[in-house]
């Protein structure tokens, strides 16, 4: 039944005997959600539903109720979070006092711990509570002894949850009530909370262990430990990961809050005549910017937790799009800038992830292709645009054609692989291909060979959010082309499936993934014509049906440039698309200045990562700025990035982490790229960071690099060869370089061009290039 309606859904958006996309252009509205019309009523029959589609939900506050009535008594009242260290301070003056509250959250031993604390004696009076926020069906909140209890039951699934609250004061007294604690008189007070579910990520129940015992071991556990080797743990932790990298543009450390750092940045890009950032204040806001990213990596994306969603651990109340997992931009950019920022290990939980969907989602592939995987058998697995911690395993849902998106899998196993290409890792590798496999024999199978088209294509497939319902858009090819490309590579590397490789290579060139259209510009679909038209047979030009058309973004009744960037993956996150390949990096231009320089947060950051492949260092350096001051569409005072905001996208200035994790991503790239087997360095440098350094970003290979640069030219370049290899490298003049061992001894160079050299590496070894003269 799937097959044949497959077959007929196909072979109608192949039929260009009336309408230039199969169905009638003013039949459907095939965007976003809501979608209707008879191409949709054709995909609704290989779609899903969100039957049981939950949304996070918060877990508890922890209320410290004090004795401060009047705030104008308090003075001098500091927030800070140190990027550094991963704590978090609050301090103020009351009544002679100072005050001070400090927070982290720590990894090593899975708690939070608050400590808090008078420069007198005897100065700390107050209460604490926990409430609970998950309105479950099984409330209990009590204290016993130091500690409060707080236990639910989820009203959606039955999941248990639990927190308990520890309060460890050091002098004054402590009474335990019904369900707070009061401290008074103390002279410090330590919280150690810990919270935790009964969820497991474990097909097909989702349950564990009960969490009671877990949990109070391990506040027992911090307990006894002590709240200064927490720290002192936590910071280790903390801080061995975040300096791993450093980033500078000779700016000084800011005298003034962030968040009039932030304003002043955002009156320069408003230009309302409020006070300008300095030049130093400029740069020092850019690099916070990209550090957060680092920071928010390191404590949203830990081992053995979940990977973080569109709001990544820090979404509050109601989490828009039910703060799911997007697999269509959205969960993959969280994890662009993880490799190249040197945090490798934070990749971790993203793949153990994928390692449960892929198994959920091999009935998302059985119910819309009608590829089945019998016990034991591998033969595809699938996600749609969504999924949850629960693993959704159907293909989108419907009447929402976004949700129609079979390259999920394959550009989610994208990142994987580039864990791989930056570590080197082979036991992670052999552990991952076969699931890169599964993906490929999948399309391998999947592909439909159009008569119309002459070549195999994805069928159906949709354009994220943008036009109608398509057979081969350029989105879907170019992700299995490079999945067919990443595939191929690892078998040939880990010498297995040899007799594979052919019949992949043979789908792979007749994929055609990257067209030219007629005004220069890379093709979103095969019946694209000039920018915003298609045309068919014998039929006559048409505006594109649904082009540009969602998310209600217009302003004054137009539609602005769409924010998927869809047809250009092939020049980033792919690298089909490049600076080796002229005639489709024009192409790729074409597309990007059609679709301008405004966006969502999220989408601004996709085009700093497409124009710092381009080269153009200007262009992308605007992308910088009109994300950090970009407001509801760019940073906001907390630097979380959201999503919309300004004239387009005015319902919609929401938190949405990817654009903090797309922006870190970009800077990378505009400082150093790898993905096209040599390490450009800085090649998308603007003038305004024409100086700095750079100590620790990563180049595939597993090269550590640190660089130095003055008036745009680079000094040196500093290696650290992790895993042995060639290296080559490209940078102007490079070949005027000298290059030393750790011992200052010249080593032999092989010298491609003016610009490009290359030379054998010892593993752990460290190579310095240096400008000649200086
Ligand atoms: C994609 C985008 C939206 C939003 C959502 C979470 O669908 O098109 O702009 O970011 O994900």
């Amino acid at each position: 039944m799937i097959k044949k309606d497959l077959d007929n859904i196909r072979k109608k958006l192949d039929d260009k005997s009336e309408h230039v996309f199969g169905f009638d252009g003013n039949s459907y509205q095939a965007c976003g959600t809501d979608t209707k019309g008879e191409a949709m009523d054709w995909l609704n029959k290989l779609m899903g539903d969100l039957t049981g589609y939950d949304e996070p939900q918060d877990f508890a506050d922890i209320f410290i109720s004090g004795n401060i009535t009047d705030e104008s008594e308090v003075s001098s009242y500091v927030r800070d979070l140190d990027l550094r260290t991963g704590l978090a301070s609050v301090s103020y003056n009351w009544k002679g006092v100072h005050y001070t509250r400090e927070y982290f959250n720590s990894y090593p031993d899975n708690v939070l711990a608050v400590h808090l604390s008078a420069d007198q004696k005897g100065c700390l009076s107050f209460s604490v509570c926990l409430k609970d926020c998950t309105h479950g069906t099984s409330l209990l909140n009590h204290t016993e002894a130091d500690t409060i209890i707080l236990k639910n039951t989820l009203k959606s699934n039955g999941m248990k949850t639990e927190a308990q609250l520890k309060v460890i004061p050091e002098g004054g007294e402590m009474t335990a009530e019904t369900d707070y604690i009061r401290v008074s008189h103390a002279d410090s007070v330590t919280l150690i909370f810990a919270c935790s579910t009964d969820y497991k990520m474990e097909l097909p129940a989702f349950r564990g262990e009960d969490p009671h015992e877990a949990i109070s071991q391990r506040i027992q556990r911090a307990a006894a430990k002590g709240y200064s080797s927490l720290k002192s743990d936590h910071v280790k932790d903390h801080s061995e990961l975040f300096s791993r990298m450093e980033l500078g543009f000779n700016e000084d450390v800011p005298q003034i809050p962030t968040d009039e750092l932030l304003q002043k940045y955002r009156n320069m890009i408003e230009n309302n005549g409020g006070e300008l950032p300095t030049e130093k204040e400029q740069r020092a806001i850019e690099v916070i910017c990209y550090q957060f990213g680092r920071y928010l990596t390191i404590a949203g994306s830990r081992k053995g937790a979940l990977p973080t969603n569109l709001q990544g651990v820090w979404g509050e109340e109601h989490f828009k799009w039910g703060g799911d997992y997007h697999f269509n931009i959205n969960i993959q950019m969280n994890y662009w800038p993880t490799m190249a920022s040197n945090l490798g290990e934070c990749l971790l939980p993203y793949q153990d992830y994928l390692d449960v969907l892929r198994e959920a989602g091999r009935t998302a592939a059985a119910s819309a292709f009608g590829i089945k995987s019998e016990d034991g058998e591998e033969n595809g697995w699938l996600v749609g645009c969504f999924s949850t911690p629960y693993m959704f395993v159907t293909m989108g849902q419907k009447n929402n054609a976004a949700g129609w998106n079979p390259v999920g899998s394959a550009w989610a196993l994208l990142n994987s692989y580039e864990y791989y290409l930056y570590t080197g890792d082979l036991e992670f590798l052999k552990n991952l291909y076969p699931s890169l496999r599964e993906v490929a024999n999948f399309w391998d199978k999947a592909l439909y060979w159009s008569e119309y088209q002459k070549r195999y294509v994805s069928a159906p497939s949709y354009s994220p959010e943008n036009g109608p319902i398509a057979n081969g858009a350029a989105y879907d090819q170019q992700f299995i082309w490079q999945h067919f490309e990443n595939t191929i590579q690892a078998a040939e590397i880990l010498g297995v499936d040899q007799e594979l490789i052919p019949q992949w290579k043979e789908k792979q060139s007749k994929l055609d993934p990257v067209l030219v259209g007629k005004d220069g510009q890379v093709k979103e679909w095969f019946e694209e014509t000039h920018i915003g038209k298609a045309q068919a047979g014998e039929l006559e030009e048409t505006d594109i049906p649904q082009w540009r058309q969602s998310l209600g973004a217009e302003c004054n009744g137009e539609q602005p440039p769409h924010r998927h960037l869809s047809h250009l993956m092939a020049l980033y996150p792919c690298n089909m698309i490049s600076k080796d390949a002229p005639e489709f990096m024009d192409a790729a231009m074409v597309s990007l200045k059609e679709r301008g320089l405004d966006a969502t947060g999220w989408s601004k950051a996709h085009k700093l990562n497409l124009w710092a492949r381009t080269g153009h260092a200007e262009e992308a350096f605007q992308l910088v700025r009109s994300a950090v001051g970009g407001g509801n569409s760019g940073f906001l005072t907390n630097l979380f990035s959201s999503h919309g905001g300004g004239e387009n996208y005015k319902e919609y200035p929401i938190f949405q982490i990817d654009g903090n994790f797309g922006y870190t991503a970009g800077v990378n790239e505009m400082l150093l790229q790898s993905q096209l087997g040599y390490i450009q360095f800085l090649p998308a440098l603007p003038k305004e960071w024409e100086n700095g350094y750079v100590k620790g970003i990563v180049a595939r290979g597993n090269f550590v690099t640190d660089m130095e640069w003055t008036s745009g030219l680079a000094d040196s370049f500093t290696i650290t060869s992790q895993n042995g290899g060639r290296f080559i490298g490209e940078y102007k003049d490079l070949a005027s370089y000298k290059v030393t061992d750790s011992l200052g001894n010249s080593i032999p160079v092989e010298i491609c061009s003016n610009d490009k050299i290359s030379f054998a590496t010892q593993k752990g070894a460290v190579y310095r290039m240096l400008k000649t003269g200086c």
